[in-house]
């Protein structure tokens, strides 16, 4: 604690605080230029200076002493710093002006220090030029004070090296590195750079020429990182989104679908008429009133519901939807239409990660906070490519390695982490359980494994090591087709790290055996004893969906009820049944996988599903059509008319997450709010009313008016959460569960005073390798592997309505140079891929991204329909799929 005196009020700051900080600290306002509290100082721009214990000093680059005595309105040294910006602006032209003062720091400085437009020389045709190359970001090079930091941003915190100032003197100016158009450059459109220009030479290009009239915080609704937003908005919709500065995960950093992507909501092919089928299957689609579609769908869901009982019914909520709607969505499953038989993307994404942590830890969600990578000397990345699926953890990753962190990676292809990492275990896709084995084996065999805490704090070393013993490197190198001496060189920098953090994606979960990848994986954090103890980082699963881990926390899943309740426990049942005044049904619900299975026998009869388009994201299309049509009844609630949308009898338009009101949770566990930034189009509803209307239509009682509603009777349902309330998190920002009442202050680090697992004890798996479902053959002699590409997300029914389109048009399939050489293929050239149960052509991209004989494509584009060829195979204790290994051959189209 440092104690200083700033125009005679005494201030105490931290010890690492500058003058800066402390004249901010009691108050005061203090103009700045080339200041970002995100940044490293700079103290180029010379317009904060102040007299700091008798001397002129830039403020934002001295650092605090005690009992020093700081005059920020000293005379003399507001001159110098006037006169520096003089100096600035001459150059520039008086255009510099025309800014709102909210996003301007030069118009701001410039009303504070009584700078004028006479004061700007610089003329309107210096001849820089604009560059507008980019879909979302303008260079206009007259309006640059070559602050840096623009290029400080591009470093320091994205992490992607792209800007530089080039030129001299008062000629000098930022540009992307190559020189090229903007457009044509490395930049990854995080817009950081945008946010952080004090004087309007980067814009955001959408938001031209519009003012905002009100700004709303909330969290992003793409994926899971949870960044916290603050949208812009006038009364024609959302101008643009900021990254909220000071946030607690992503710290006023965001990425191009955050940042930019939202103009989809209003895109002219949004639902927002209700669509029914005047004459059954086989009639159009037709536009219907809300009372119209709600009649029919409440007639047919409690005739089926009646005729066959409710297990003849499935649902299937939306991991981007809010808690408070799924927390609706299952107590309307389970007290109207009666079944247990609802299920949501997490099936299809982490369900191992939950059924694997929890078996290992105890709770079904990561251990730690992202936070703690702040302190991590070893990142270990596994099946996770951050810098296009989680932007925002993959910028803080980069920031760790340039700080010298080590990284180790495993994955099958060269990612852009990889790329940077002091190790790259490239092995075949499908071969985690055997190089997780063979680390921990090296762990183990060379001392590195904390012996007093496995002791104490877990159970199944013996077993463990009986598995370990037919995997030392050698055969684990052998499966996975990587050399015996990275597996070493990888445990040993795991082993000798101080703080060791375990980072992982869907290259761990989306396999026939995900549920025993993360449970080995998790064996790594143990051996190593950073799980549940004060500094250790512990293991973050990467979670997909903006929601996912909230939709399966209140209980959008079969078996368990909200906060992993199991269904099956009578105690439960029976007291969520005494609160909701109607039994819950006994028996656990179907799957995903099960509910087509269940449709194609005649069992399942009906299926609603909400914000999920079964067509394009589950595997297998052929299968899922052919489930589909068997269904007597579909309902489809969507923003757009996703195919899943097209093939259901009843489509209702939902509102998306900038038009709605709840919290979503993010991969640490984090409640944060989400709000209304703008109204949902006419017609269109929130999928919280929606279901509200529905089971008012059928008859009964939601139990709450609104979404706050919601949650309170969530909270006092479900021990986990019962500190849980929008009011709070209003008033307190973000809780992390467990969060059991209202003066706890949440958990950001699980298991500090045991797991929770029945002993306390945290269990080691003793699993073996074993291979995948599908392994290549002479017939299909490749694996491809599907997953994500930064400008694109999931089915791409939101970004593709968006520039970013611009930013990547179409998917492609990208080979090894050999493999493309050997089969004449050149970059563009029609290739066809033909698996087992379907086929598709898309053009070659040889990269050496991708090993020989390997592939890879995403499933973002509705022309590359990647889901026809993948199989059924899931893991063998939660059913997700095997996204991540499908053999099939290529051919030239
Ligand atoms: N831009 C963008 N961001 C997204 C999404 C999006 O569609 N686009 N989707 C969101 C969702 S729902 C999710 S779940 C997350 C997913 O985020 P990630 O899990 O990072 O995404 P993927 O690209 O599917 O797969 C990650 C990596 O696993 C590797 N992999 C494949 N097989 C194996 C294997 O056998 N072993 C190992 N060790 N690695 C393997 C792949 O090569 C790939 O690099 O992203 C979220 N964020
Ligand atoms: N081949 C292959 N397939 C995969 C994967 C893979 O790696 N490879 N990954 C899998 C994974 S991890 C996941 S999570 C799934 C994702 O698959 P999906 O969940 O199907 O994909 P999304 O595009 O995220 O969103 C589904 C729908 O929700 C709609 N939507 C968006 N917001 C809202 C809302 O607020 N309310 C409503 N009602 N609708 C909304 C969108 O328009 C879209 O049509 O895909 C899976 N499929
Ligand atoms: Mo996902």
């Amino acid at each position: 604690m440092t104690r200083v005196h700033v125009a005679g009020i005494p201030v105490e700051t931290t010890e690492t605080a500058t003058v800066l900080d402390a004249i901010r600290a009691a108050g005061l306002d203090l103009p700045t230029l080339c200041h970002d509290e995100r940044l490293t100082p700079r103290g180029s721009c010379r317009i904060c200076l102040v007299r700091a214990d008798g001397r002129v000093t830039a403020a934002c680059t001295t650092p605090l002493r005690e009992g020093m005595t700081i005059d920020p309105r000293d005379a003399a040294a507001r001159e110098t710093a006037r006169g520096a910006l003089e100096l600035i602006v001459s150059e520039l032209p008086a255009r510099a002006l025309d800014r709102p003062a909210p996003h301007s720091e030069l118009v701001r400085a410039c009303a504070q220090m009584g700078v004028r437009d006479t004061d700007f020389h610089g003329t309107e045709h210096a001849g820089r030029g604009v560059d507008d190359s980019h879909p979302y970001i303008t260079l206009d090079r007259d309006l640059c004070i070559a602050c840096g930091r623009c290029v400080a941003m591009c470093a320091e915190v994205q992490g992607s090296f792209v800007l530089e100032l080039s030129g001299r003197g008062f000629d000098t100016v930022v540009a992307p590195g190559d020189g090229g158009p903007w457009a044509q450059s490395a930049c990854v459109s995080c817009g950081s750079c945008v946010d952080t220009c004090p004087t309007g030479a980067l814009s955001d290009t959408r938001a031209a020429g519009r003012a905002e009239t009100a700004t709303t915080t909330t969290t992003c609704g793409y994926c899971g990182v949870g960044c916290a937003l603050d949208v812009h908005t006038d009364n024609a919709g959302v101008v643009s989104v900021t990254p909220t500065h000071g946030a607690p995960v992503n710290r006023g950093h965001a990425c191009v679908k955050g940042r930019f992507a939202h103009g989809f909501l209003r895109s002219g092919d949004r639902l927002t008429q209700p669509l029914i089928r005047s004459a059954g299957r086989g009639s159009p689609l037709r536009p219907a009133t809300w009372e119209e579609a709600l009649t029919l769908v409440a007639a047919e869901l409690t005739r089926i519901r009646d005729a066959h009982g409710g297990q003849a019914i499935g649902m299937i909520c939306s991991a981007r939807a809010t808690n408070e709607e799924n927390y609706l969505a299952q107590k309307f499953a389970r007290t109207m239409l009666r079944t247990n038989n609802i299920d949501n993307c997490s099936r299809l994404c982490h369900a191992p990660t939950a059924a694997g942590l929890g078996a290992s830890f105890g709770f079904a969600g990561g251990t730690n906070s992202f936070d703690d990578l702040d302190r991590a000397d070893c990142i270990l990345l596994v099946g996770a490519n951050p810098t296009e699926a989680h932007p925002v953890v993959g910028s803080r990753i980069m920031a760790r390695v340039t700080a010298g962190a080590r990284l180790l990676v495993v994955d099958p292809r060269r990612t852009a982490l990889a790329e940077v990492a002091d190790v790259h275990l490239r092995g075949r896709p499908g071969s985690n359980v055997a190089v997780f084995n063979g680390l921990a084996r090296v762990l183990l065999e060379e001392g590195y494994a904390d012996r007093a805490y496995l002791e104490a704090r877990t159970t199944g070393l013996a077993e463990l090591e009986a598995v370990l013993h037919d995997h030392n490197p050698e055969r684990v190198g052998e499966i996975a087709g990587i050399p015996a001496d990275s597996v070493r060189a990888a445990a040993r920098l795991f082993g000798r790290a101080a703080h060791p953090v375990i980072v992982y994606g869907l290259g761990v979960t989306e396999h026939l055996h995900g549920t025993d990848g993360v449970r080995t994986l998790a064996n790594l954090a143990l051996l190593r004893g950073t799980v549940g103890t004060p500094d250790g980082c512990g293991v973050l699963p990467l979670r997909g969906q903006n929601n996912v881990q909230g939709a399966s926390d209140m209980g959008a899943l079969p078996d368990v009820l909200p906060g992993y309740q199991k269904v099956a426990e009578a105690a439960v049942r029976e007291r969520f049944s005494h609160a909701w005044g109607v039994p819950v049904p006994e028996r656990p619900g179907l799957r995903i996988p099960a509910m087509f299975g269940a449709a194609l026998t005649g069992d399942l009869r009906a299926l609603y599903v909400i914000g999920e388009d079964l067509l394009t994201s589950d595997p297998d299309a052929g299968h899922v059509r052919a489930a589909l049509a068997a269904c007597e009844f579909v309902i489809s609630q969507d923003i757009f008319l996703s195919r899943t949308a097209e093939a259901a009898d009843v489509v209702f338009p939902a509102a998306a997450f900038l038009e709605k009101d709840g919290t979503f949770v993010n991969f640490e566990r984090r409640f944060q709010r989400v709000r209304a930034a703008v109204a949902p189009p006419p017609g269109v509803r929130s999928d919280f009313d929606i279901l509200h209307a529905l089971i008012t239509a059928m008859g009964g009682d939601p139990g709450f008016p609104d979404p706050a509603g919601a949650m309170s009777e969530c909270a006092r349902l479900t021990p986990v959460f019962g500190g849980i309330s929008h009011g709070r998190l209003d008033a307190e920002g973000s809780l992390q569960w467990p969060c059991p009442d209202r003066g706890h202050p949440g958990t950001p680090t699980l298991y500090l005073e045991g797991f929770a697992t029945v002993d306390r004890r945290a269990a080691l798996a003793a699993r073996p390798y074993l291979p995948p479902g599908e392994t290549p053959d002479a017939e299909y002699p490749f694996v491809l592997v599907t997953g994500r590409r930064l400008a694109h997300y999931n089915t791409g029914s939101m970004t593709r309505r968006t520039p970013n389109a611009e930013l990547l048009p179409a998917e492609t399939l990208d080979l090894a140079p050999g493999d493309a050489a050997a089969l004449g293929l050149s970059e563009g050239d029609p290739v066809e891929i033909r698996s087992r149960r379907g086929h598709l052509v898309l053009p070659a991209r040889p990269t050496a991204e991708v090993a020989p004989g390997q592939l890879f494509t995403a499933f973002h584009f509705p022309e590359a329909p990647t889901n026809e060829l993948t199989s059924r195979h899931t893991d063998e204790i939660t059913d997700c799929p095997e996204y991540k290994v499908t053999a099939v051959a290529l051919r030239r189209a």
